[in-house]
């Protein structure tokens, strides 16, 4: 045995991930199903650290020092079922199995539950930042035992992007909890995207600017408190231009946004738990919608004639400018809505599964590498550092000023988005969301009322304890159904 630790998979995040690995010191086990991938990597970068090629897996196994550690970097589903079934009777009593895929946390905590019963402890453990994180620093969401992160701990800390000289790699919790916090990073990458791509539309169709000018609109943003990976790299794609047309590249791209499953992933999830994470949802529905193009433009047909608001002339003048700053700050606030309800999710996911997250080192840990990486992370972190059982983020003093300040632009628009007629879902339910939030009274009340006339379903009072019910078709006299 000569190498530390192995890789099985090396498509382009575990070729970068071993590369990353043997750059750091750590001599790394390669294996991949087709031998063509062991090899280029070899011949390629062979010079970059200590590789130890295996053609079989037997021998794969054999190479790494025991008790070892084996990251998976397969395509999720079967195939890291496949890779497991043929790992486990190489492996011996206390070696340890790490699943760097793209897994959902239930799979994981499956596979972790039967690999225990082998004796071997099983990794689920989320990798963010894709191959360019990999290779040179990715934010690392590991779950599993606290016995399998004393081993892995020091070589993905190695590994992992750093801020403020903090390695963006923690023990998340055990069995799925690595994977459940990359899933939801995830959706709140989608809350976040969705964000900004309503940001720009309005932009766009409220001050008819173009996207060469929404482009610098970006950049500036860039350098205040908005500032984010996301938030530079839309400045780079709405300045970009179509080099075949000469036009902007945003307009030659078909507008229907794909997806990989995360976001249905968090929204499912986050039904099952009961927490509403409308920002993420509204997201994921929204490119679900974008991809219903007979529909769209059925409807876009059935009603060119009748909706005089859509298209309206746009803002100019000091009304552009400051519908700009106004878009900003609703963006702000929209955003700490969208992180707000992310992280209610996690901590409902911990109550859930016992995993007992620090919700401050999740934003420690997201604040390089990773694709949401942004400043202000560094604020969420200080929020639960110095309360860990903030109710929500929105209470924490820093974000509820943030909030405040933003709100008239909030409200002005959402408002100016539905006079216009651009789509503004994850704007609109955030300040929903949020005003719901605060009401003192919902119309909730009425929901239960109804509920209790057609089913008989109960409810309770505001001025007593118990549970009551009406006598709807008969003389309306109220009983108490304890
Ligand atoms: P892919 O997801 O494209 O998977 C390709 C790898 O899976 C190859 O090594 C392939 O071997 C292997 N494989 C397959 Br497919 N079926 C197999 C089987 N039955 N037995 C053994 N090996 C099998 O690779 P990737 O894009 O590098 O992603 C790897 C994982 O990382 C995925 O779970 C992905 O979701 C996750 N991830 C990706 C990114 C990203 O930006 N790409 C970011 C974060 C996480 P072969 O060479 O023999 O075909």
């Amino acid at each position: 045995a000569t190498a530390r630790i192995g890789v099985t998979g090396l498509a382009v995040m575990g070729r970068n991930l071993a590369r990353n690995l043997a750059r750091h010191g750590w001599s790394v086990a390669l294996h991949n199903r087709t031998y063509e991938r062991t090899r280029s990597l070899v011949d390629e970068h062979g010079d970059e650290g200590t590789f130890v090629p295996s053609e079989s897996m037997a021998d794969f196994v054999a190479s790494i020092e025991r008790p070892r550690s084996v990251i998976v970097m397969v395509k999720a589903g079967e195939p890291t079922d496949a890779v497991i079934d043929e790992l486990v009777p190489l492996l011996d009593e206390g070696d340890v199995i790490v699943d760097c895929g793209n897994a959902h946390f239930l799979d994981t905590r499956r596979r972790e539950a039967a690999l225990r019963e082998h004796g071997l402890h099983f990794v689920g453990s989320g990798v963010s930042g894709g191959e360019e994180g990999a290779l040179h620093g990715p934010s690392i969401m590991p779950g599993g035992s606290d016995h399998a992160y004393e081993t892995l701990g020091p070589m993905f800390e190695s590994i992992a992007a750093e801020v403020d000289g903090t390695p963006c790699c923690t023990h998340v919790g055990a069995d799925g909890a690595g994977h459940f916090v990359k899933m939801v990073h995830n959706g709140i990458e989608y809350a976040d995207m969705q964000l900004i791509a309503e940001a720009y539309d309005l932009l766009r169709h409220g001050t008819g600017a173009d996207p060469a000018r929404i482009a610098e609109i970006f950049s500036d943003w860039n350098g205040g408190e908005l500032e984010s990976y996301l938030i530079e790299i839309t400045a780079d794609v709405l300045g970009h231009t179509d080099a075949e047309t000469g036009r902007p590249f945003v307009d030659v791209v078909l507008d229907q946004a794909e997806q990989k499953g995360t976001g249905r992933w968090t929204v499912q999830n986050a039904l099952e738990l009961g927490v509403p994470v409308t920002a993420i949802a509204e997201a994921t529905f929204a490119r679900s919608l974008s991809g219903h193009a007979d529909q769209r433009e059925a409807v876009r047909a059935a009603y060119a004639q009748v909706d005089p608001a859509v298209d309206s002339a746009p803002l100019a003048g000091e009304e552009a400018d400051r519908f700009v700053e106004d878009v900003r700050r609703a963006l702000y606030a929209s955003k700490v809505l969208a992180y707000a309800q992310g992280f209610d999710q996690i901590r409902a996911g911990s109550d859930e599964y016992g995993w007992g997250i620090d919700l401050g080192s999740m934003a420690t840990i997201w604040r390089g590498g990773c694709i949401i990486r942004a400043r202000f992370l560094d604020r969420i972190r200080e929020a639960y550092d110095s309360d860990p059982d903030l109710t929500s983020l929105l209470v924490a003093p820093f974000f509820r000023d943030a909030v405040a300040d933003g709100l008239p632009s909030w409200r002005r628009v959402v408002a100016t988005a539905a006079r216009l007629g651009v789509p503004a879902p994850a704007f609109s339910t955030s300040l929903a969301s949020f005003d719901a939030l605060r009401a003192e009274r919902l119309p909730a009340a009425l929901i239960q009322g109804l509920r209790d006339d057609f089913g008989a379903h109960t409810y309770r009072r505001v001025d007593k304890p118990g549970t009551f019910h009406t006598l709807w078709a008969g003389d309306r006299s109220e009983e108490s159904r304890d």
